[in-house]
């Protein structure tokens, strides 16, 4: 049954492929509760610890991971237009990695197993279950890093009950560079390894209400951040993905969008959840640096 799952996948372009044991992750209640603590967690982590760690009795056996990899050279050189992050130029992951997905899940329902499809939306720690699947080995900047893909990629989980023989986590590290808490422009990334999500600049991108402060930190890059995954070395030789759309805005002709427009243009794009209100207003932030250094 594996491999016809790993086929099935391989048709969908998808080659990085693992199965995790759904067990009671007792090694990631301890991180997660340090984190909670601390009050690193954002408004954006969906469901509680016991979610996350499958400390309760659950339908669920097994998580077959899959990685999609996104087209890396996000950054535009010409400082009059406004970009978004590498993972959101391409058509929404949500939907795509999605319906990559629903194959393997049709083929495993007429053998009667239940299935979940999962991309981003979800209580799971998806980054903990692709560890577990052997599919990558955490960077000190939080992120999950894979031999053939680096950081950049998505993270795709059907669960099931079926029973497979399972992957091992790699044991393996980052290379502790520190280029990525070194250059992390709000400090998000901490010299003893923890990662307070509430300063990171990806999520302020995203954020209703911002200080002053915040705004401050919102540059041409404005929706998402990139540049703890541009300056990691483990991102330096990996084969790049060219097939996204890229997604870039001429500040000084940009034009306030109805609605209608907004969703006309960016409906299928990933940052499209967060709406009209916020895209512009970090283009707005954007515009205003530049007028003030005389560049627009
Ligand atoms: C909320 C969220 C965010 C928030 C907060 C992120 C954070 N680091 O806390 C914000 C908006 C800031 C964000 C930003 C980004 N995100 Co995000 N995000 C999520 C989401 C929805 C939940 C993650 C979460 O809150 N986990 C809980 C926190 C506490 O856990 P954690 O950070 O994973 O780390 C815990 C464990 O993994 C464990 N752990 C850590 N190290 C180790 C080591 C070992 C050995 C072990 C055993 C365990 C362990 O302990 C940690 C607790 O301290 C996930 C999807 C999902 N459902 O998982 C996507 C997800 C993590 N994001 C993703 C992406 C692509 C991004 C961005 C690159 C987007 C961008 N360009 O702006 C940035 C990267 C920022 C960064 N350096 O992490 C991808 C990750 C891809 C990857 N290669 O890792 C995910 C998986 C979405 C997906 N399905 O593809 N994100």
């Amino acid at each position: 049954m594996k491999e016809k799952i790993i086929e099935i996948l391989s048709n969908e372009e998808l080659y990085e492929i693992g199965f995790a044991k759904i067990e009671y992750f007792k090694d990631l209640e301890s991180k997660l509760k340090l984190q909670k603590n601390k009050k690193y967690d954002t408004s954006f982590q969906i469901g509680n610890i016991d979610d996350k760690t499958f400390k309760n009795e659950n339908i669920f056996k097994s998580a077959i991971v899959v990685l999609m990899p996104y087209y890396k050279n996000s950054r535009i050189i010409d400082k009059n237009f406004a970009y978004v992050a590498a993972c959101y130029h391409s058509i929404d992951y949500h939907i795509v990695l999605k319906s990559k997905l629903l194959n393997v899940c049709n083929f495993l329902k007429t053998f009667g197993y239940l299935t979940r499809v999962c991309v981003d939306d979800n209580e799971l720690d998806e980054r903990y279950l692709a560890f577990k699947a052997g599919l990558g080995f955490y960077g000190l900047n939080h992120l999950l890093i894979n031999d053939k893909y680096g950081s950049f990629f998505f993270i795709g989980i059907i669960l099931t009950d079926a029973i497979f023989e399972y992957d091992k986590p790699l044991q393996k590290t980052c290379m502790m560079c520190k280029q990525c808490i070194e250059n992390c422009p709000n400090n998000a990334i901490k010299a003893n390894g923890d990662f307070n999500g509430n300063q990171c600049v990806s999520y302020i991108t995203q954020s209703k209400n911002i200080s002053k402060a915040d705004e401050m930190l919102i540059d041409q890059c404005i929706f998402g951040c990139d540049i703890c995954s541009n300056v990691c070395p483990h991102n330096k030789h990996i084969v790049n993905y060219s097939r996204e759309q890229l997604v870039t805005i001429d500040v000084k002709n940009y034009f306030h969008l109805s609605n209608k427009e907004f969703n006309n243009l960016y409906g299928n794009r990933a940052f499209a959840w967060r709406g009209r209100n916020i895209f512009e207003r970090n283009i707005n932030i954007y515009k205003q640096k530049l007028e003030k250094k005389g560049k627009l």
